[in-house]
Parts: C-alpha cells; sequence; structure tokens
C-alpha cells in the first residue's frame, strides 16, 4: 500500500485536505474534504503537472497529460491522467469526496506524487462544453486552490 496526502490552500480562504491510497496494481482512492467552496456548485478538480508553488496555483502548469491526450471526464478513453472531474460543493461550501481512478498511480515513471492537485472556482465541462477551453482545460475557471501531492505515512 502506498499513501500520499495533499493540502489545499488558496488565496480566497478554499482549504482542503486530499488523502490518496494505492494496492499493488490496482485504482487509486482518492479521498477529501475541501471547504470555503461556491455553495452548491461544482468545482473541476484535476491532477496538474508540476508540484511547483513558487507563483501560487499558477506554476502548477497544465492537466498531468504524459500521453498526449485530450481533456475528458473521468471515465472516458481521451482524457487526461490528472482528469478527476468535478467535486460537489454542498450549502455551506464543503465538498466531500472519494473516489477511485486507474490511470492515476503513486508509483512508477507516471507517478503523480510531486505535482500538484488543483480545485477550480467553475465547474469542469469535462470536454463536451463546446468553450474554446473545453479540450484543454474543461473551462473549470480560476485556481481556487492547490498543493503538492507528497508522500505520507
Ligand atoms: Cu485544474
Ligand atoms: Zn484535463
Amino acid at each position: 500500500m502506498v499513501k500520499a496526502v495533499c493540502v489545499l490552500k488558496g488565496d480566497a480562504g478554499v482549504t482542503g485536505v486530499v488523502h490518496l491510497e494505492q494496492e499493488a496494481e490496482g485504482a487509486t482512492k482518492v479521498k477529501g474534504e475541501i471547504t470555503g467552496l461556491k455553495p452548491g456548485a461544482l468545482h473541476g478538480f484535476h491532477i496538474h503537472e508540476f508540484g511547483d508553488n513558487t507563483n501560487g496555483c499558477m506554476s502548477a502548469g497544465p492537466h498531468f497529460n504524459p500521453h498526449k491526450k485530450e481533456h475528458g471526464a473521468p471515465a472516458d478513453e481521451n482524457r487526461h491522467i490528472g482528469d478527476l472531474g468535478n467535486v460537489q460543493a454542498d450549502a455551506s461550501g464543503k465538498a466531500t469526496f472519494e473516489l477511485a481512478d486507474s490511470l492515476v498511480s503513486l508509483t512508477g515513471s507516471l507517478s503523480v506524487i510531486g505535482r500538484s492537485i488543483v480545485v477550480h472556482a467553475d465547474p469542469d465541462d469535462l470536454g463536451k462544453g463546446g468553450h474554446e477551453l473545453s479540450k484543454t482545460t474543461g473551462n473549470a475557471g480560476a485556481r481556487s486552490a492547490c498543493g503538492v501531492i507528497g508522500v505520507s505515512n
């Protein structure tokens, strides 16, 4: 079992913690809680390429996409490894979620450890919104909070 953790922080009071766990060769479980989001809204939730916070969440770069695919939904064949879809905020602006993803890995050359998780201000349209950004970012808007994925005990 490999475990990782990511502490999310942003400018506008959005904070959270995400735990990741992977059994040998299995899907990675991604579980967490984020507060301070826009209530009742969907928020794009991705793994971005760089674990770099030197210029805030902007320096996290684009979605983690080593296979040069288009942006999509988690269940799509054509998606970035980093495409985890959306998290749903409740009436108090808190999102609680647990998902399993078979492309995200915590081991090997495509490990996401050392990369960033970003939660966005707007919904990810999952590549289907028809916007010029749909096929690259899901048009998910500003980066509300981010953090680097690190090894956990
Ligand atoms: Cu993102
Ligand atoms: Zn993407």
